[in-house]
């Protein structure tokens, strides 16, 4: 399956086409436009989010709502349009690239003085269309019972300290937040920090926690390193704009322990085959999974985009300077996990269709039936 997206921050439409999806899966319009929504709210978003109405059309591969196994088109518009691929808008030229965003890299790489020509498509817009893939992919998860959600666990250095068990736990701890923070008392916390940053024309990153549950145990393989579940989250993760770490399980604190206070030890019950007591590997062992829940957690760092800019320097007259001021979120940790959400499903399905196979959906799901009572034959 591959996901192609297309679209810039302030051109008509963000599109994605996503190839090798399987037949006979239901798509509801509305489940994508709900996670649409979701992904535009969150407290300290910009002006932005109250121009936009971000909602689906899905223009090719589904019947009767259902999917053809052909490529499937989605297509969302945007209504804050200022540029156009068939004529000339007036916007002025941008010299002064913002630091931490892609656009000194961008000029480097494309040639090219006039960073909106960099930034229109580095933006984070872009992941309308990743979340309307997610969105899809989630449908397809749900026939198997997997379920993903995120939760925010940190921003700005204030953590949570009431942790979710489970994903009804995070659904429901995280209903009315407005930042999908399981933790009331941590949340205020939050906002007065984005608050203080807003009134002082910074901006503020935090970390999202990742769960996945439902997950048979061997999804992913160890036998070639780009086939590793892990190493699959960690490339799409790492892939959503302004993400700079990732980590599974125990994550940087395997490093910190030993070995014989890290590792899950296995146990074996006839009711239960084999399980675990701990979930330290986060779901995972030898890029494979376990059985057990995947956890795994992103950082992101604070938007690029200051309203009270850094240094920087006029790339046409080299002159020292302060970055251009665009407008912009002063967080938008609530939107990095519905997009993490997405990327983590279609990893997910990505994986599952390896092992299941790929062209409809009564066909994975024999298949899927077989190979859980095969294991149970053997190792129950
Ligand atoms: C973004 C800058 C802001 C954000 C945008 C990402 O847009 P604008 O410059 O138009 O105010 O709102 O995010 C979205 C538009 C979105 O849908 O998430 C950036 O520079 O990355």
């Amino acid at each position: 399956m591959r996901i192609l997206t297309a679209g810039e921050s302030h051109g008509e439409y963000n599109l994605a086409i996503i190839e090798g999806f399987p037949k006979g899966v239901k798509i509801e319009e509305s489940f994508i436009n709900s996670e649409l929504r979701r992904r535009m709210s969150g407290y300290g978003r910009g002006a932005r989010m109250s121009i936009e109405d971000d909602k689906v059309c899905i223009v090719s591969g589904l019947r009767n709502k259902i999917t053809l196994g052909s490529p499937i088109a989605v297509l969302v518009k945007n209504r804050d349009s200022k540029i156009s691929s068939r004529k000339k808008d007036n916007l002025p030229a941008l010299n002064v690239p913002r630091p931490s965003h892609a656009d000194l890299a961008g000029a480097f790489k494309y040639n090219d003085k006039d960073v909106r020509n960099i930034l229109e498509r580095a933006s984070a817009r872009e992941t309308v269309s990743r979340v309307c893939t997610g969105a899809i992919c989630k449908q397809f998860l749900s026939q198997f019972e997997i379920k993903i959600a995120g939760f925010t666990l940190s921003v700005g250095g204030v953590r949570c300290t009431k942790l979710p068990k489970n994903i009804s736990e995070i659904r429901r701890s995280t209903k009315n937040s407005l930042l999908n923070c399981p933790d009331s008392s941590a949340e205020k916390k939050m906002i007065k920090a984005i608050d203080n940053c807003r009134k002082n024309k910074d901006t503020l990153g935090g970390v999202i926690q990742i769960r996945i549950e439902g997950v048979s145990a061997g999804i992913g393989d160890f036998t070639h390193f780009d086939r590793r579940l892990d190493a699959r989250l960690a490339y799409y993760l790492m892939s959503i704009p302004a993400v700079k770490g990732f980590e599974i399980g125990l994550g940087f604190e395997y490093s910190r322990r030993k070995g014989s206070l890290s590792h899950d030890s296995i146990y074996y019950s006839p009711r239960k085959g084999f399980f675990r007591k701990s979930n330290n590997s986060g779901g995972i062992e030898g890029g494979v999974s376990t059985g057990e829940p995947i956890v795994c957690r992103i950082a992101m760092k604070p938007i690029a985009t200051l309203q009270k800019p850094l240094d920087s320097v006029n790339l046409c007259s080299l002159k020292q300077t302060k970055a251009v001021v665009e407008r912009s979120d002063t967080c938008a940790i609530e939107a990095c996990g519905v997009i993490a959400e997405s990327m983590s499903a279609f990893v997910l399905t990505e994986l599952f269709l390896d092992k299941f196979g790929r062209d409809s959906l009564s066909d994975i799901k024999s298949n899927y039936r077989n190979f859980l009572k095969s294991r149970k034959k053997r190792f129950s």
